[in-house]
């Protein structure tokens, strides 16, 4: 069963200001498509045929497979990196995770400071991550082009994609004023689901 592009979970006008139709219509439409064509490709007629896609992602990364890796670790991390985000989105979080970034973090705003420099810094190609470790602590992570937690053996909570094809369109090549408006859009009922 070949992997498939998932619907986007809102319409792609519902980010607006943030993130205009356009953005989705390459960044869904085309460059997460075209992850998910590649990676099919890869996996017809071999053994990672019907795995489900967290294995062959853990096994491409084991067996040096760097093409496949990157693929499927790509697909994975957009499908999430759009539930990361909702029309509902934004403002200050709550639950579990406010409790535990105000434990790691000292506040909400320290938290924000650090993780927005963290993505804003991260050189060339990659995601940021907030990720919760086997120390059951969170943490930032940036990792450069398709890594991804799932690798590194960690939780993901949430993420931004800081690829310039992410931004270019709406921002040009204003890194940080894309992350600055991630935080209206970040959604946090999401955030909360993903504690196993
Ligand atoms: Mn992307």
């Amino acid at each position: 069963m070949p992997f498939s592009l998932p619907d986007l979970p809102y319409t792609k006008d519902a980010l607006k200001p943030f993130l205009s139709e356009e953005t989705f219509d390459y960044h869904h439409g085309k460059h997460h498509a075209a992850y998910v064509t590649k990676a099919n490709n890869l996996i017809e007629n071999t053994d990672y045929d019907g795995m489900p896609l967290e294995e062959v992602i853990t096994r491409a990364a084991a067996q040096g497979n760097t093409g496949l890796f990157n693929n499927t670790a790509q697909h994975w991390n957009h499908s999430f990196f759009w539930n990361c985000m909702s029309p509902d989105g934004g403002g200050e979080p709550d639950g579990r995770i406010a409790t535990l970034i105000e434990r790691d973090f000292g506040g909400f705003k320290e938290f924000k400071e650090q993780f927005s420099q963290a993505a804003a810094t991260l050189f060339g190609s990659g995601w940021a991550w907030l990720a919760y470790n086997a120390e059951e602590k969170l943490e930032i992570l940036p990792l450069s082009n398709a890594d991804t937690p799932l690798h590194h053996n960690k939780t993901a909570l949430f993420t931004i994609d800081v690829w310039e094809h992410a931004y270019y369109i709406d921002y040009r090549n204003a890194r940080p004023k894309f992350i600055e408006g991630f935080w209206d859009v970040v959604n946090w009922k999401w955030v909360n689901q993903q504690f196993k």
